[in-house]
């Protein structure tokens, strides 16, 4: 979500010496262990100067209310960029790259439908079925210990009726789109859909490891050893999904 009109959208890449230059206008609002790093993987691989505000998640997960006075969902990422706010990860992404993108983000014409439904499907389709299996999973530890076995008995059976199934899906369609590709849409370097897709399946190799292919788990190691990652990960600290060796 954009709350105010982005003023002097810039579709020409700026160099990145000059904008070394510039004054730093963009604030990554970052929450610890959070896709907010999608943003800051993204500013790295651009060369775009930016500072980051960081913010800690309450013990039982939550967002700081801090970040509600910058954006009334209160959830992470969000940007400012001079007068800008803009929340919202994939709007983030698209608005960044519009802004400050060069030929190290462009889409190549063959991939552009691909581009575009992996910049929806990461939030829209795969990221609701990886939430709700994270809070299943830590649903019956929380509870009493009498009821566990039970609150266990029955998310196991949601899983295997509904979200099971399809995780296999969504698994077969990545590793079949991911043949032959390095990148979601086809190009040799990462577009939006990557920025998107990276986190999502990060958290799917945290969450349900046991449904992701082996070009899932090459496609993620390829990410995290690019040092615009590196960097963005030195620079935003605490994150909870890097693959174990
Ligand atoms: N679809 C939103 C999701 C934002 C979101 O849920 N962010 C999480 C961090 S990964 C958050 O702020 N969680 C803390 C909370 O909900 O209190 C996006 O892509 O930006």
């Amino acid at each position: 979500m954009i709350t105010h009109a982005p003023k002097n959208i810039i579709h020409r890449p700026l160099h990145p010496a000059s904008l070394q230059l510039a004054t730093i206008m963009i604030t990554v609002h970052h929450l610890n262990n959070s896709r907010s790093q999608r943003v800051l993987w993204l500013l790295e691989e651009l060369e775009v100067p930016y500072e980051i505000k960081k913010y800690t998640r309450a013990p039982e997960g939550r967002a700081p209310p801090e970040l509600l006075a910058i954006h009334p969902l209160g959830k992470s990422p969000i940007i400012t960029d001079g007068e800008t706010t803009v929340a919202e990860s994939g709007a983030i992404v698209e608005y960044l790259i519009q802004k400050y993108g060069s030929e190290k983000s462009t889409v190549p014409s063959s991939g552009q439908l691909d581009n575009l439904y992996y910049n929806h499907y990461a939030e829209g389709s795969l990221q609701p079925v990886l939430t709700r299996c994270e809070i299943f999973s830590k649903i019956p530890p929380a509870m009493p210990f009498f009821l566990r076995p039970i609150l266990r008995f029955v998310f196991n059976q949601v899983h295997k009726v509904l979200d099971g199934p399809e995780l296999i899906n969504h698994s077969k369609m990545i590793e079949t789109h991911l043949e032959n590709r390095t990148w979601f849409a086809g190009g040799d370097h990462p577009t939006s859909a990557d920025y998107l897709m990276g986190f999502t399946l990060e958290h799917f190799l945290s969450v349900v490891p046991e449904y992701a292919g082996p070009r899932i788990v090459e496609y993620v190691k390829r990410i995290q050893e690019r040092p615009a990652y590196k960097h963005a990960l030195e620079r935003g600290g605490e994150y909870a999904f890097l693959l174990k060796n």
